[in-house]
């Protein structure tokens, strides 16, 4: 294990009071200004608009990142909502999860409520987040420079080579790497952004298309649970810094059939 120094950066732009945008890495000392540079950058031609107040966390970090691969991604060609929701329960509560959590997870993600974090949602489907207002956020993760490329590539590939996939891809990554955490949900809260996805260990991640309208402001996510001490996992979620270093398949469009006859391909 390698006994150089890494660094969290973060940051959070935000316009009028309001969250525009974030982005966060894991780094070496030799890139932290150039990250800086690059996060600032961002901040300021968002397409939420230009921020007028950025923040900006650069913390050594005192333990080794975990070094764990990303998980393998897919695509269903789900055609609207209702299509995506019914792939969405078949493929959690396969398991475990009971389909009233999933069904509780869709109506709170569809109220329109924002959150800046995710839900816990246990697999009876009872909150277990100490802050329901603001749920639970996953900072301290990373993907090596090397693992980055890889990624670029598969994702080019796709026609997804785009920040929204990638960060995406390692929070779940990052997330599932917990034995408590069964199953996820995410839909973005972007307006124009309207594939989401469902990550489980057995599965990986599943983008669903068009799993909400377009125009809808809102989104959400929500991580599954189970067994176990809450506090252990949101210290987990929080604290411990993951680094992505391998990347296993991205695939273009698959069946349900085909998800449930190779889901022990990881
Ligand atoms: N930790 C926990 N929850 C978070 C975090 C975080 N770091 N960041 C965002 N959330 C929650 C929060 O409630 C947001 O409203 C919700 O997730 C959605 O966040 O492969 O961009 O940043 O094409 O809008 C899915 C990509 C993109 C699918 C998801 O989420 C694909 C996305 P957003
Ligand atoms: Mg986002």
């Amino acid at each position: 294990m390698s006994k150089r120094l890494h660094y969290s950066i973060r940051m959070r732009a935000a316009m009028s009071g309001v969250h525009i945008s974030g982005a966060e890495g894991i780094y070496e000392k030799n890139d932290i200004i150039k990250m800086v540079n690059e996060f600032t950058g961002r901040a300021l031609s968002h397409g939420k608009g230009r921020a007028d107040e950025i923040r900006l966390t650069v913390e050594e970090l005192k333990t080794s990142p975990v070094r764990i691969p990303s998980f393998p991604l897919r695509t269903l060609n789900t055609r609207n909502p209702e299509a995506a929701k019914k792939a969405s329960l078949k493929i959690l509560s396969s398991v475990g999860i009971k389909e009233r959590a999933i069904e509780e997870v869709f109506e709170s993600l569809n109220s329109g409520i924002a959150m800046r974090g995710a839900m816990l949602m246990d697999i009876e489907g009872v909150r277990l987040e100490p802050d329901l207002l603001r749920g639970v956020r996953v900072i301290r993760m990373g993907i090596t420079k090397k693992a980055a490329a890889e990624l670029s590539r598969k994702l080019g590939r796709l026609g997804l080579n785009n920040n929204t996939v990638k960060e995406a891809l390692i929070l779940a990554s990052k997330v599932h790497r917990h034995r408590m955490v069964l199953g996820e949900l995410c839909i973005s809260d972007d307006p124009n952004y309207t594939t989401g996805y469902i990550a489980t260990r057995t599965h990986g991640y599943i983008r669903l298309p068009r799993i909400k309208k377009r125009g809808v402001a809102y989104g959400g996510r929500a991580f599954f649970i189970a067994g176990g001490e809450v506090k252990e996992l949101i210290k987990y979620l929080q604290r411990t810094p993951v680094l992505i270093n391998s990347i296993k398949s991205c695939t273009g469009i698959v069946t349900l059939r085909e998800i449930f006859e190779s889901k022990s391909r990881r």
